[in-house]
């Protein structure tokens, strides 16, 4: 008797518990993005949340605000309003919020990653693990990696074969101090704009040029505002982070916190291998277009890793010299 009286007080105080974390959990959740559904980066979040609405049975929910509306436009502010609990959740590049986590900047070091095996080499390896961790230091809580792509250059002026070719060229960049930095070992005028100016300013001519990968320059049709020159340099990647802020991740019970992470896994996976598999179709789309592909010869890549070599001087000191040697060798030991 006494033991079924506790343990239907056990049952009760249960019942209680899960009725109190079930009263904490937002209608929706904010996620957010700064490309939409026609870009793979917003097909990511899409899923994701796709995911969690079906595997929750339609507890959570959440809804994605693209365009960096949350953050009026500025991406660069996207981790601190995670952080300081304005947005919920997002799917961000590593690029936005390397100026709030310095070990970021990682994955922008010039030529680090040759492809996409050594891209994966980092983020599923040690060292991924290590920047998960930096992210997590600062309020955030990482729970899987997707991929915008790597980065490749146009502009409006010239073809570009090698570093002379960039001299005094406008390009725009976004994120931190470290790509001022290499455009400008390159001769180049970087000027640091967010994503919502970047269209606007070269359509005026404001700025001669931009990197994005090839599903962003093709979805965006950046052929049509003047930039009929594409490099093929691969010169940097950046993956994509599907994250949370840890003031509503300590919210979920640790199931939902399963579900959650791997919703954001399976998403993550599904989105690399889908860019990866569009990217040779989205090239031919742009070279159709009349876009003057530039690919590189061994010796002109090698002209450019070697220009830009002193940003790593510069900048392992900021990112943390063990993470970037970890990162070195997981490229050098990666599988093909
Ligand atoms: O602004 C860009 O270049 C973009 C869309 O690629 C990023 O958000 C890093």
């Amino acid at each position: 008797m006494l033991k079924s009286r506790s343990l239907i007080a056990v049952a009760a105080a249960t019942l209680l518990l899960s009725s109190v974390a079930h009263a904490q959990y937002k209608d929706e959740y904010t996620v957010s993005t700064v490309l939409p559904s026609a870009f793979p980066w917003g097909q990511a979040a899409d899923k994701w949340v796709e995911l969690v609405k079906e595997r929750s049975e339609g507890r959570i929910n959440m809804k994605i605000y693209s365009n960096s509306q949350l953050v009026s436009g500025d991406q660069t502010k996207e981790f601190s309003a995670m952080r300081s609990g304005l947005i919920d959740m997002a799917v961000g590049s590593t690029i936005n919020w390397s100026p709030q986590v310095p070990q970021l900047n990682l994955f922008s070091l010039p030529f680090l990653m040759p492809d996409n095996a050594a891209i994966d080499a980092i983020t599923q390896g040690d060292a991924g693990k290590a920047v998960f961790e930096a992210i997590e230091k600062r309020g955030v809580t990482p729970l899987a990696w997707g991929e915008n792509g790597f980065r490749e250059l146009s502009n409006s002026k010239r073809a570009i074969s090698e570093p002379a070719d960039l001299e005094g060229l406008k390009i725009r960049v976004v994120g931190s101090p470290l790509f001022q930095d290499t455009f400008s070992e390159l001769g180049a005028n970087p000027t640091q704009m967010s994503w919502a100016d970047a269209k606007p300013a070269l359509t005026t001519g404001a700025v001669d040029g931009q990197e994005n990968p090839l599903s962003v320059f093709d979805v965006a049709r950046i052929d049509q505002v003047g930039q009929e020159h594409l490099t093929l340099w691969h010169y940097m990647a950046d993956p994509l982070v599907f994250a949370v802020s840890n003031r509503i991740w300590g919210q979920f019970n640790a199931e939902d916190q399963a579900l959650l992470k791997q919703a954001a896994v399976d998403a993550g996976k599904w989105e690399i291998e889908k860019s990866r598999a569009e990217l040779a179709d989205t090239l031919q789309a742009i070279k159709d277009r009349g876009v003057t592909v530039t690919e590189l010869t061994q010796a002109q890549h090698d002209a450019f890793v070697k220009a830009t070599l002193p940003v790593y001087e510069k900048w392992i000191p900021r990112i943390g010299e063990d993470l970037v040697k970890q990162a070195q060798s997981a490229v050098a030991n990666r599988k093909q």
